[in-house]
């Protein structure tokens, strides 16, 4: 019998891929935060309404909480980096023994707090680039078709559900790199997203501040060499600069947290980076001070500095 796809967090991602597992046949649960939210949902019909280039799908998705009793033998955890540990210690108990965890957050840090929770579980890191928001409850836009790379630094081996993903029309690939890609994402969000809060600019504006841009990758460049991740740095410099002139009509996501008063990842970004090179005595002046400088705008705007 085909295994349940139990996709933790009905938020942006976790919307769009238990919808698209959903319609190819798969077995799907999504597993919400209480049971409020579980009647929210089934008073909703218990669809998700899934919009891609302008139509709009419903997708009938059965759902249940962390309390449910069945066991979970392959989790995909799609809420934010802060969440995860949390999220899965709300789970341990229904995790089979040969529990596979896929892992959707952005930037580093909360994978390893979630293998630590569950070292029996095996821990697939996902990177990705594919853009979804929520309009409302229930009902998520396709916004940037992408791209996600999986892999798990301690086996090699791919899993046998990417066939499931290829099914479902899910763009992915496994890889053996799946860190190097990580740090990668990690490096050009730490360019890009915290310059674009403090000078409260789509991606673009920060074409006025090219060597503000140009100190933080040569910084950046530097760590990822002492983090043991040379090849996460090749070309960093061009890179973001391609993406700032090939989204610069875009917010960045930290710049949408900012605007609509939410949490950020600060801590799996930028904090993550600027521990890193503490941890490997590298001297990173500008992402200390950029750091400081994100946690004083934060504060100021009664947001969380974590
Ligand atoms: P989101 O905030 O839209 O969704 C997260 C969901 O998880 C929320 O609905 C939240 O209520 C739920 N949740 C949190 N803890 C829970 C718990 N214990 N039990 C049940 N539900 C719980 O976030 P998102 O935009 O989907 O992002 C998820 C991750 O993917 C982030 O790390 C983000 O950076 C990354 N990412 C997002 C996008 C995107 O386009 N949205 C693209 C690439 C990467
Ligand atoms: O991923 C991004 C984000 O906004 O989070 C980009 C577009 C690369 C900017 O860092």
């Amino acid at each position: 019998m085909a295994v349940t796809w139990h996709v933790l967090g009905a938020g942006s991602l976790g919307s769009l891929w238990a919808a698209r597992l959903a319609r190819a046949g798969l077995p799907v649960k999504l597993v919400l935060r209480n049971a409020e939210r579980l009647t929210a949902y089934e008073a909703n019909g218990a669809v998700i309404t899934l919009v891609e280039h302008g139509a709009e799908q419903h997708v009938p998705v059965s759902a249940q909480i962390a309390e449910s009793v069945e066991p979970i033998e392959r989790l995909l955890l799609a809420c934010k980096a802060y969440d995860a540990e949390q999220a899965v210690a709300n789970l341990l108990p229904r995790l089979s023994p040969n529990a596979e965890l896929i892992l959707l957050q952005n930037g580093l840090g909360s994978q390893d707090a979630v293998a630590a929770k569950a070292p029996h579980a095996r821990c697939i890191f996902a990177s990705s680039t594919e853009g979804a928001f929520r309009e409302q409850d229930w009902r998520v836009v396709f916004a940037g078709h992408g791209f996600t790379w999986l892999g798990d630094p301690r086996n090699a081996a791919p899993p046998s559900w990417l066939t499931d993903l290829h099914d479902s029309g899910i763009p992915h690939e496994w890889t053996p790199d799946i860190l190097t890609r990580l740090w990668r994402k990690l490096a050009l969000n730490c360019a890009i997203n915290p310059l674009t809060v403090l000078h409260d600019c789509r991606n673009g504006g920060l074409q006025q501040h090219p060597c503000e841009v140009a100190t933080l990758c040569s910084e950046l460049d530097e760590l990822l060499a002492c983090c043991g991740q040379p090849a996460a740095a090749l070309d960093l410099h061009s890179e973001v600069q391609r993406v700032i002139q090939a989204t610069a009509a875009n917010y960045s996501s930290m710049h949408q947290d900012v605007t609509q008063g939410r949490r950020t990842e600060i801590s799996y970004l930028l904090g993550y980076a600027c521990a890193a090179a503490t941890r490997h005595r590298c001297a990173v002046p500008h992402l200390s001070q950029l750091q400081e400088r994100l946690v004083q705008h934060l504060a100021a705007r009664g947001l969380r500095t974590d």
